[in-house]
């Protein structure tokens, strides 16, 4: 069952416009790539109807919500048309409003596709690049969606050309931080806001293994906290699995771990096997069912 409700609530939330995502347990992000390039399930849902039918399978599975993204973010992958993004993401965007109640985001980095996606019925703005772009803060006050602000490191194109940091959860923080601040001072409500590490966006393993051991000091800014390690590399790099396809255990196991350390929102390719993962943690937690 989804996770959206409406109206108050004592418990910690995430506001995205009219659903409020209560986070006393973890939330499960199902990824819908309407993309012919992405990393793990390129070309998979390009048709439309392929698509539309892979977000509701995602809700039946148990996602509280599904994000729609029309660009890859991976590493060399090719920028998009914001005419071709929107067209992408858009006619999916529209089609699942009507039938699912889960809130639906969208994965941009482009304020005009932010904007239509906004219009065609998403209600979260997850932006890969950390709301760089002023007009992107600008679409972000001018609306009550919830946000999603990411650290990446540069540019797709080029950000796994030796990052660099000098303490990577400090300047990850720090930047999480500000952007934040940045947001809240263009009139968004701090309870509409989560923040993401960016897990493979201009890291090395290390780097990210770094960044989940010390989830918590990220956890500590006090926003919802959202983890994306779903089929990455460095989980192929742990199991030896070249395929991200066969590289469902390994995910499952850092999203739980990060589920522990401070992740409230796991980002997910595999939202029937993360959930029933998730159940047994929480049952054994003795969160509330
Ligand atoms: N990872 C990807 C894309 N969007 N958004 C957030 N907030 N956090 C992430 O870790 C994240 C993200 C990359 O994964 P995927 O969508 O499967 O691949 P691609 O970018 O190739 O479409």
């Amino acid at each position: 069952m989804g996770r959206a409700a409406t109206g108050e609530s004592s418990h910690r939330i995430w506001q995205c416009g009219r659903h409020a995502l209560h986070l006393d347990r973890t939330v499960i992000m199902g990824i819908l790539n309407v993309t012919p390039d992405s990393f793990s399930d390129g070309g998979h849902y390009v048709n439309r109807n392929r698509a539309i039918e892979h977000g509701m399978s995602l809700a039946r599975a148990g996602a509280d919500v599904v994000d729609v993204g029309g660009e890859s973010t991976r590493p060399g992958a090719a920028e998009v048309p914001a005419a071709e993004e929107i067209s992408r993401v858009c006619t999916v965007i529209s089609a699942l409003a009507l039938d699912l109640d889960v809130p639906l985001s969208v994965d941009t980095r482009h304020a005009e596709v932010a904007k239509a996606a906004l219009a065609a019925g998403a209600t979260i703005i997850n932006d890969v690049s950390g709301f760089r772009d002023p007009a992107m803060v600008q679409i972000a006050a001018a609306t009550d969606a919830g946000v999603v602000i990411m650290h990446m490191l540069g540019e797709p194109g080029t950000m796994q050309d030796a990052p660099v940091y000098g303490d990577v959860v400090s300047e990850v923080r720090e930047y999480l931080a500000g952007q934040a601040a940045l947001l809240e001072d263009a009139g968004v409500a701090r309870s509409r806001i989560a923040l993401d590490p960016g897990i493979g966006f201009g890291k090395t393993s290390k780097h990210n293994l770094e960044l989940l051991r010390r989830l918590g000091e990220i956890a500590a800014l006090g926003y919802p906290v959202l983890v994306g390690v779903s089929r990455k590399r460095f989980i192929g790099e742990l199991t030896g699995e070249a395929i991200p396809l066969h590289r469902k255990t390994g995910s499952i196991s850092a999203g739980l771990w990060a589920a522990e350390h401070g992740a409230d929102i796991l980002r997910v390719h595999d939202v029937k096997q993360t959930r029933e993962a998730v159940r047994v943690w929480e049952a054994i937690e003795g969160k509330c069912r």
